[in-house]
């Protein structure tokens, strides 16, 4: 059984990263494995196929899974396993734990674009579907074949909405009527794909509670950047970056948007305010959550950001540092496709990963400045077709 806290050197964990082989999980499944861990990557290779579907890519050119291993091997003497499948069917579910039996599970593997499950009725069923249920499959999982296993579950900050109090992590103490409990924190998601998460959560904390079993709830804010140490040492290992109006997301898009002269796309006032982090960030806050895993029985909630800012704030950063790399980079307010609050109070607290030792990364003009050389370099593989907003909340 594991001990409450442990040191890199004292232990060794089989980790499965589920999802592995996506924006946040293939950087991951490297960093554990460089740091000696034996991992396994689980993933159904739908990330790919929604490429397809929507006619994008990523900005950066990406290997195949297997070849993205196999350099990883070549380059380290390191083996990663894979498992291909999909978390919705129980049989390759089971099957996965039994042969792989993880001490941790680090569960990206979720539709995680809020556009994406807002095209129409199929895609948000979809979403729902796949997001729900596959974790469901894992928490059966892990109560029938590793009761021992810690799953660390990324959910999202959206989770909470944008609530004009302070945001709590996870839980709030509330009293009513002369009476006092500590509930968890109330639920206002934007979109269904948020809910998905909410959703998770809820079935999450119920198994825990339930069954003993422990799990960690990592609330992400908005992840930006791209390199890792390790994905950075071969083009083979390189991670994908999005810009299309799906799956792109804020501040990477803009950075994208400025090195091939297309306008920076803030929706409406821009005033939406979010938690944010580096993905060097995300690596580190996963294995914080590995090294202190939640107790049996506990459904622990942290939230995993650094920093806030407001969607205008950072349009206008990577104007500045994109002018002075003499790019002109235009800011436009776009009509908001999204039903959310365009200026509205914002204060989150994240102290719990900080007080286990995260040291951020915290937002530099040099990183925007790395992004848009990145995309510059890229820039052929950009189809600006795909960078306007397309599903509408409406
Ligand atoms: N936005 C713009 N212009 C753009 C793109 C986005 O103004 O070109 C605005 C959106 O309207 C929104 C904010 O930026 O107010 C964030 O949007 P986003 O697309 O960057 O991120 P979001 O849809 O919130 O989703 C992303 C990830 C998701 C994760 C979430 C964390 O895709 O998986 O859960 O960030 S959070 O935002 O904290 O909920």
């Amino acid at each position: 059984m594991w001990a409450r806290t442990m040191r890199w050197g004292d232990v060794r964990m089989r980790i499965l990263i589920a999802g592995g082989d996506g924006f946040c999980g293939w950087p991951t499944a490297l960093y554990f494995s460089a740091r000696g861990h034996e991992v396994a990557i689980a993933d159904s290779m739908i990330r790919r196929k929604w490429d397809e579907e929507l006619g994008t890519q990523s900005l950066t050119p990406i290997a195949s899974l297997e070849e993205r291993v196999a350099a990883w091997k070549e380059l380290t003497g390191r083996d990663i396993r894979i498992f291909i499948g999909d978390l919705t069917q129980w049989e390759f579910v089971e099957s996965m734990f039994r042969t792989f039996a993880p001490e941790a599970v680090v569960h990206y593997a979720e539709q995680r674009s809020a556009p994406y499950s807002m095209i129409d009725r199929a895609h948000a069923v979809f979403t729902q579907v796949n997001n729900v249920v596959g974790t469901l499959n894992v928490l059966y999982a892990i109560k029938d074949i590793v009761p021992e296993c810690h799953l660390i579950k990324l959910g999202t900050m959206g989770e909470y909405g944008t609530p004009n109090i302070d945001i709590e992590e996870g839980y709030i103490r509330i009293q009513h009527k002369g009476r006092e409990d500590v509930l968890p924190y109330p639920k206002q998601p934007f979109s269904f794909y948020h809910l998905s998460k909410v959703h998770d959560s809820h079935n999450i904390m119920f198994a825990c509670k339930s069954w003993g079993i422990r799990a960690t709830d990592l609330n992400q804010g908005v992840v930006y950047g791209l390199w890792t140490d390790e994905t950075q040492l071969d083009p083979r290992l390189y991670n994908r970056i999005d810009y299309d109006g799906v799956f792109g997301t804020a501040l990477n898009r803009f950075c994208i948007q400025a090195a091939v002269g297309y306008d920076l796309t803030v929706y409406g006032k821009g005033g939406q305010t979010r938690g944010f982090l580096d993905i060097r960030d995300t690596l580190q806050c996963v294995e914080l959550a590995a090294l202190h895993p939640a107790d049996f029985g506990e459904f622990r909630v942290f939230n995993q950001f650094t920093e806030q800012f407001s969607v205008l704030e950072l349009a206008q950063r990577v104007q500045r540092v994109a002018q002075s790399m003499g790019l002109q980079a235009r800011i436009v307010h776009l009509e908001n496709p999204r039903v959310e609050k365009e200026e509205h109070y914002y204060n989150a607290v994240h102290t719990k990963l900080l007080d286990l030792g995260l040291k951020p990364h915290l937002l530099s003009d040099e990183l925007i400045a790395g992004l848009i050389q990145t995309a510059q370099r890229f820039r052929d593989r950009v189809d600006f077709h795909v960078i306007k907003p397309t599903a509408k909340w409406r």
